[in-house]
């Protein structure tokens, strides 16, 4: 018999927790309804995604509002979900809310996951969720329950091969927990079940702790609340070392594939003296060299006062935002689409890099050869599943050190310069993915099963679970779908346009941006760092609840 493996006393008592549920949700499915906004359009390219979206283009918002709706919950239904793409702390509460959800509406309904992300829908690897199942993840970090992946389902075979396993198990609707990639493909899929007259409806669930899927009615998306403070917490530790030995420089690259979202959070916690935003670097066309200026300006005017230590933040994405490295990535992309089969006979990194030098514009052709090794290296890696380079393999924080190195040098043979640039560099991505969800990603993301739960009982197909005013306390956050259509665009992909979901950068005219511009300069020469320390599952709710600056600002709960 199969014995049970001990658990952590602090997994006891976070399995035992009960997240507060919105009281529009809490007498389930059955006495709610969905209420129509108005007509959508999608965020850009509209005749564009209309023409690929023709079955679900233009659908309206949805609120629920009380009011008996007697049909919910008479006919058993079956429910399956998937994991998608990077972890996110919380994703084990969105099954858990959607499972009690639908039992809620009906004891019979019936659970189960794909495993191992959306491969496990191709290999039509499933297993029921049961209580029992259930129990053991409540309020837990990971995605170990069903494990996640990053396979895109987009050629005909696959989108059959889809449909065909969700009919030959009877399922009635497909819950797709992802970031913005993975919930263009719930679009994609709900779209395809429709023109083939599936009555299957797919609901996406916004994850993804970059932060980067949200809009006017998905404030945020889950795992950015916990992964930030941990991060930030591994941060101001960094920074009161810092401040102890004074003597050297941390470079930290924070996660944050394209957005740089992370990074502003986590300076808005921990006021280091440096913090690039990416945003910003392709806002003010900033080069390579403009940015090493930056830099050097900082590292050289604290040498002046004594101080030859210092603390940088970086956003893993900076390097797609340098305008000339965001050239180079382009065709590297559309290059690597178009001679795959040629490089992938060849051995030797030297080769391949030989080969698409031969292939650039002479001035692309010239930054690629003046790049390090590694990071020639690293930009030729193979793309993910998405056609997005993954930059959490690029040491760009590297690149940077290496290039104020002899930036350093100069200013040191002019006279300009006279101090030490000992350096220290981190990356901290994975190790805030897994994290036992915060207080407010617990609540959060069991609202948002709950809630999924609700869309898929009321057959709505193509949306995108929405649980909004998240400042205000749980009892009184509002429920509802967003089309999957609304938040959509056309962008170039693997040497191709598609139409997929507008990632939310950070806007520089926002107030998240605004109150740190405010404050750099100060940041900068001064030794103002921040201490968040660790997450707080007990205690006060000053801490317990802390919520996001960037919620915060954004929603106006911060001037
Ligand atoms: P999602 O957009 O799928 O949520 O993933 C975000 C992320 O954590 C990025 O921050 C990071 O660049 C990327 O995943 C790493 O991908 P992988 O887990 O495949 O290494």
């Amino acid at each position: 018999m199969a014995t049970k493996t001990a658990v952590s006393p602090l997994q006891k008592h976070r399995c035992a927790y009960k997240p507060v549920l919105p009281e529009i949700l809490k007498k389930g499915a059955c006495f709610i309804k969905p209420k129509s906004g108005k007509a959508t359009t999608s965020v850009a390219d509209q005749a564009a995604v209309k023409k690929m979206f023709p079955n679900t283009y233009g659908m309206p918002e949805i609120s629920f509002v009380k009011g008996a709706n007697p049909a919910i919950g008479k006919k058993a239904v079956k429910v399956a979900v998937v994991l998608s793409g990077g972890q996110a702390p919380g994703g084990h509460n969105v099954i858990a809310g959607l499972f009690d959800g639908l039992k809620k509406a009906n004891a019979k309904n019936k659970l189960y996951g794909f495993l191992g992300g959306p491969s496990g829908i191709l290999d039509n690897k499933l297993k029921e969720i049961t209580a029992a199942f259930v129990a053991d993840y409540r309020n837990t970090g990971g995605f170990d329950m069903i494990q996640s992946g990053r396979t895109k389902i987009e050629t005909p075979e696959q989108l059959a091969t889809a449909l065909s396993n969700l009919k030959k198990n009877k399922f009635d609707a497909l819950v797709i927990v992802g970031g913005d990639d993975s919930n263009t493909n719930a679009g994609v899929l709900a779209e395809y079940f429709k023109q083939h007259g599936a009555d299957i409806s797919v609901i996406g669930v916004p994850k993804t702790i970059d932060g980067d899927l949200k809009n006017d009615k998905i404030e945020t998306s889950f795992g950015f609340d916990t992964a930030t403070k941990i991060y930030a917490e591994m941060v101001g530790n960094i920074c009161r070392d810092v401040n102890s030995a004074r003597k050297y420089w941390h470079f930290v690259r924070l996660m944050g594939r394209s957005a740089s979202h992370i990074t502003l959070e986590v300076a808005h916690k921990t006021q280091p003296n440096i913090t690039l935003i990416g945003e910003e670097v392709l806002a003010k066309k900033m080069t390579l060299k403009q940015i090493i200026d930056y830099l050097a300006g900082i590292i050289v005017a604290r040498a002046k006062q004594g101080k030859n230590f210092g603390v940088v933040l970086v956003p893993e994405g900076l390097i797609e935002f340098i305008p000339e490295m965001k050239a180079l990535i382009a065709a590297l992309n559309d290059l690597l689409a178009d001679h795959e089969a040629a490089l992938s006979k060849m051995n030797t990194v030297a080769q391949k890099k030989a080969f698409i030098i031969s292939k650039l514009p002479k001035k692309l052709a010239d930054l690629m050869s003046s790049l390090p090794e590694g990071i020639a290296a690293q930009l030729m890696l193979d793309r993910d599943p998405h056609g997005n380079v993954q930059v959490s393999l690029i040491e760009t924080e590297k690149l940077l050190i290496e290039m104020l190195r002899t930036k350093l040098a100069a200013l040191k043979k002019a006279g300009k310069y006279n101090g030490k640039f000992a350096t220290i560099t981190h990356f901290f991505g994975y190790e805030g993915r897994c994290g036992f969800p915060s207080v407010f990603d617990a609540t959060y993301t069991y609202a948002l099963g709950y809630n999924a739960a609700a869309l898929a009982l009321n057959k709505c197909s193509g949306y995108l679970s929405s649980v909004r005013k998240l400042t205000r306390p749980a009892k009184n956050w509002e429920c509802g779908g967003v089309p999957l259509t609304m938040m959509m665009n056309m962008e170039r992909r693997k040497g191709k346009d598609k139409p997929v979901i507008r990632k939310a950068l950070v806007e520089l005219n926002g107030p998240v941006f605004k109150a740190f511009a405010k404050q750099r300069a100060l940041w900068a020469m001064s030794e103002s760092y921040q201490f968040p320390g660790p997450v707080q599952y007990f205690g006060p709710a000053e801490i317990t609840e802390m919520t996001t600056y960037t919620l915060a600002f954004e929603r106006g709960a911060k001037k």
